[in-house]
């Protein structure tokens, strides 16, 4: 064992069946190989709800904690977000890193972020959400990332302190902030441009940098089997019919609990999506996945005022199952793309053409 390994801890309420907590398992073994971390054991404690000081009962833990000094794995993964005081006692009873499922979500978003403004972001979310459970003397600095994703940087035994932290977040709202400006700059351009704005919408890795690469029948976007591959989204113009264009923004994928803070961090990226006039929904081809999905992203275009707007609903990767709900396409085989675009067409310009017509 040792390097790159982990042993994850879920916690199965029983109202949840047991395919879904299953589906969820399988997501979080996704998240950690992300991060190239591999899931070596799995361990889950059912009961009407988690303990609210130490996630598993003691003696679950005491028994995990025995079979994890002879194995020794890198880290110990906590499917959900952990309390102050879950997370405080768990690090008491593991000598090893204990990571949760937001932590980890950092992890890969700090990995991903490609731009310093992306880094800041991302370090901004993750100083905030640490700065809540600090209870010791620090943080961590392995805690914050120079762990998973980042490795060698030598520095897991240094400890950063409140003070540093508070500055350091001031510093870097000030980066992001001046950020904001261009940002807005480049919205007011996109609206002026008078093109209609279409934003491609969806879980992560369901294809959407995939759909909008096909589309526009190139290579550019960032394309990986692996979660958040996209977190600084790009719009481009989309021919769709004659001399009619659009412009088609990709976004930064969706995912259930994904932490609050970094959704307020990506939310400039994700608020293009209140700026579109038409949203293509892309899901999972599997009909489960694709009604899980449907209900965070209905959950997310609400938090975001933006569920009333225009929709055409999708299953992408179509190639890989035999039938599929909803209009399906495959952004792999160029199936259906064609249909698509007159769907676009239709939403965006149907209205118009016909009250040319009637002039
Ligand atoms: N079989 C198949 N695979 C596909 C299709 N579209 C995308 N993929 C694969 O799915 C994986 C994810 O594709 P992306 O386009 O990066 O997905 P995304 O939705 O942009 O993901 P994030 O940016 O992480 O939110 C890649 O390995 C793609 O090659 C498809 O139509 N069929
Ligand atoms: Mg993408």
């Amino acid at each position: 064992m040792g390097k790159n390994t982990a042993y994850l801890l879920a916690y199965r309420e029983i109202k949840q069946s047991k395919e879904e907590f299953n589906e969820y398992l399988d997501e979080m073994k996704e998240l950690a190989k992300s991060v190239d971390i591999k899931i070596t054991e799995v361990f889950v404690q059912t009961g009407m709800r988690n303990d609210p000081k130490t996630y598993f009962h003691s003696g679950k833990i005491k028994e995990i904690s025995a079979y994890a000094s002879e194995e020794k794995p890198e880290y110990i993964i906590a499917a959900e977000e952990l309390s102050p005081l879950q997370y405080k006692n768990l690090i008491e009873e593991f000598p090893f890193e204990v990571v949760d499922r937001s932590e980890l979500i950092f992890f890969i978003f700090k990995a991903n972020a490609k731009t310093n403004l992306g880094k800041y972001k991302v370090e901004l979310a993750q100083l905030q959400y640490e700065i809540t459970r600090m209870t010791g003397k620090g943080v961590s600095m392995s805690r914050l990332g120079a762990g998973i994703g980042t490795r060698g940087l030598g520095e897991q035994k240094k400890e950063l302190d409140k003070r540093y932290i508070n500055t350091r977040i001031k510093s870097l709202k000030e980066k992001i902030e001046k950020d904001k400006k261009s940002i807005k700059q480049r919205r007011k351009n996109r609206i002026n441009s008078n093109l209609p704005i279409v934003t491609l919408v969806g879980y992560t890795n369901v294809g959407k940098t995939s759909l909008l690469n096909a589309m526009l029948k190139q290579e550019k976007g960032y394309v990986k089997n692996k979660y958040f591959a996209t977190l600084e989204p790009k719009c481009k113009k989309l021919f769709i019919d004659q001399d009619k264009f659009a412009l088609v923004n990709d976004s930064v994928g969706f995912i259930s609990k994904l932490p609050e803070k970094l959704f307020e961090a990506f939310l400039s990226t994700i608020e293009e999506i209140s700026f579109s006039d038409l949203l293509i929904i892309v899901l999972s081809p599997h009909e489960k996945e694709a009604k899980r999905q449907l209900e965070i992203i209905d959950d997310t275009l609400e938090k975001l005022e933006s569920n009333d707007k225009k929709k055409i609903i999708i299953q992408n990767k179509c190639d890989l199952i035999e039938n599929c709900d909803y209009p399906f396409v495959s952004a792999k085989t160029h199936k259906n793309l064609d249909t698509l675009k007159i769907k676009i067409k239709e939403a965006l310009w149907k209205e118009a053409d016909a009250e040319n017509k009637n002039q």
